[in-house]
């Protein structure tokens, strides 16, 4: 016989995956926008020091980080060398963990951001820019999920089973109750969890603030509302604790960005968010520099299944939504847009068309990706002997990596063995065009029409082009 707190799961579960599928129906293909063919969606740019604007593409490191003792994630430097040389990423989306910042209360481990700091100087000599990612899932191990510290779990003796899915378990009284706790929705007002949250950030950012390698900080990893949700949720608790973190790392970094993510559970299946705009106080005038990365896991893939049959139409309808939500936040909070995360089993039916499919829209959108995950297994460009999984090509794909100027539009047309690249540049701007071209599309690099090439590194498979004030629009076809 089942246990009632299994029975109990498992209603929670079906009740949220009916009403997600009713939800999923209603915003449905009427409900979401035409797609906008170019990239200037009027949201803005992630800028290298140059001015330049950065496409963002690569994977997060890791998922194995979030049980190490030490907190470190699998790889080590060769496996940078060998994931540069192979998909020539540019972007890491690197998991920290709360419990290993403040192992006990006001104690910052200096000796864990060190070991941090390591891996992205590993990262940072091969050109890569670092998104460090305040990672939690269920709250904490003192509930059976990963992320804040055992001494900052109250669950007033709730407790929290093992679930299949795993997600499911954000459903079990202790994490409940934890989340509760921290947000102050009962029993006690949280306050002192969440400063303790936002000074660790401060010490994350005090260790990283001259670090050009790091792009920025993202807050929290996929937030729960535990008891509240919604735009309840996002509007309050949520945005207060992004507003405190925010304000805490400005006292001791003004330079890098800071990544907010919608609560998990509704935008990540293309669902509206309730997240408002957040004041960032760079002083001096300075521009805000917070971005949007939400994460997408349409809801069929989130329950396992592939991109084939009935499901595929339910993707493609979870895709056009989640795009023109993501639109709309980005440009309510002033922010450029990085996919937080996207992945799946890549042994599924129609998974390397839905990965394409995703690297399109983020193109057409002009947003960032870091793909989930880079652990070798069943979702990865590796699997667990380091054999190339049938992703790796697919991820191996022409993009820009730094536009000199406005981009305006770049799509890889891979069955005219094309990428256009349009922008418009801006007098003063210092630096170049830059183009990575995948030896398995370019084997002899680029045939340039409508600009002008300045260098071709084969190791680095870079090209870059001359920028200058006024419209730019290039075709690249292979060498022959
Ligand atoms: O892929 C991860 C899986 O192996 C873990 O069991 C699970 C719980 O920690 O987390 C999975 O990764 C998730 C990530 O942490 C947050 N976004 C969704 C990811 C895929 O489920």
């Amino acid at each position: 016989m089942k246990s009632l707190a299994a029975w109990r799961t498992w209603a929670v579960g079906a009740v949220v995956l009916a009403v997600a599928a009713a939800l999923l129906v209603a915003v449905g293909p009427e409900g979401a926008g035409a797609g906008r063919a170019d990239t200037a969606s009027g949201h803005r740019w992630i800028t290298d020091r140059q001015g330049r604007a950065l496409v963002l593409r690569g994977l997060s490191t890791a998922s194995s980080a979030k049980e190490a003792p030490d907190g470190m994630p699998w790889i080590e430097e060769k496996d940078v060398e060998r994931e540069r040389r192979a998909l020539g990423t540019n972007f890491v989306r690197f998991l920290l963990q709360w419990r290993k910042v403040e192992p006990s209360p006001g104690t910052y481990d200096t000796a864990y951001l060190r070991q941090v700091a390591e891996r992205v100087r590993w990262y940072g000599e091969r050109g890569y820019h670092v998104l460090l990612d305040m990672h939690q899932d269920l709250y904490g191990p003192g509930v059976g999920g990963n992320g804040a510290p055992k001494w900052a779990t109250r669950t007033d003796g709730l407790t929290s089973a093992a679930t299949d899915p795993w997600e499911l378990g954000y459903a079990e009284p202790g994490t409940v109750r934890a989340f509760d706790r921290f947000w102050g929705t009962v029993e006690g007002d949280g306050r002192d969890l969440r400063a303790h949250y936002a000074k660790a950030w401060r010490a994350v950012a005090e260790h990283f603030a001259d670090d050009d390698t790091v792009i920025g900080y993202d807050l929290m990893n996929e937030p729960w509302g535990g008891s509240v949700q919604g735009p309840a949720f996002e509007s309050g608790p949520l945005a207060r604790l992004y507003q405190d973190c925010i304000d805490a790392i400005r006292t001791v970094d003004r330079g890098h960005w800071l990544f907010v993510e919608p609560s998990a559970i509704g935008a990540n299946w293309g669902f509206a968010t309730g997240l408002p705009r957040l004041e960032d106080p760079r002083g001096d005038g300075d521009e805000a520099r917070i971005a949007y990365a939400p994460h997408l896991y349409p809801l069929p893939m989130d329950l396992g299944g592939g991109y084939t049959g009935d499901a595929k139409g339910q993707v493609d309808a979870t895709l056009r939504a989640w795009r023109e939500q993501t639109e709309k936040t980005a440009r309510r909070l002033g922010a450029p847009v990085v996919i937080g995360e996207f992945g799946i089993d890549v042994g599924l039916p129609g998974a390397m068309e839905y990965v394409e499919k995703v690297q399109r829209m983020a193109d057409d959108m002009g947003a960032g990706i870091a793909y989930w995950s880079n652990d070798p297994g069943p979702w990865a460009p590796w699997d667990a002997g380091m054999k190339p999984t049938r992703l790796l090509p697919v991820l191996d794909r022409p993009s820009p990596r730094a536009i000199a100027g406005d981009p305006v539009t770049f799509r890889w047309d891979a069955a005219d063995k094309a990428l256009t690249v349009s922008w418009r540049g801006r007098a003063g701007m210092r630096g170049d065009t830059e183009i990575h071209l995948p030896a398995r599309h370019f084997p002899e690099g680029g045939r340039v029409e409508g600009g002008e090439k300045r260098s071709w590194d084969p190791k680095s498979r870079i090209l870059t082009l001359r920028s200058g004030p006024g419209a730019h629009s290039v075709r690249i076809t292979p060498r022959a």
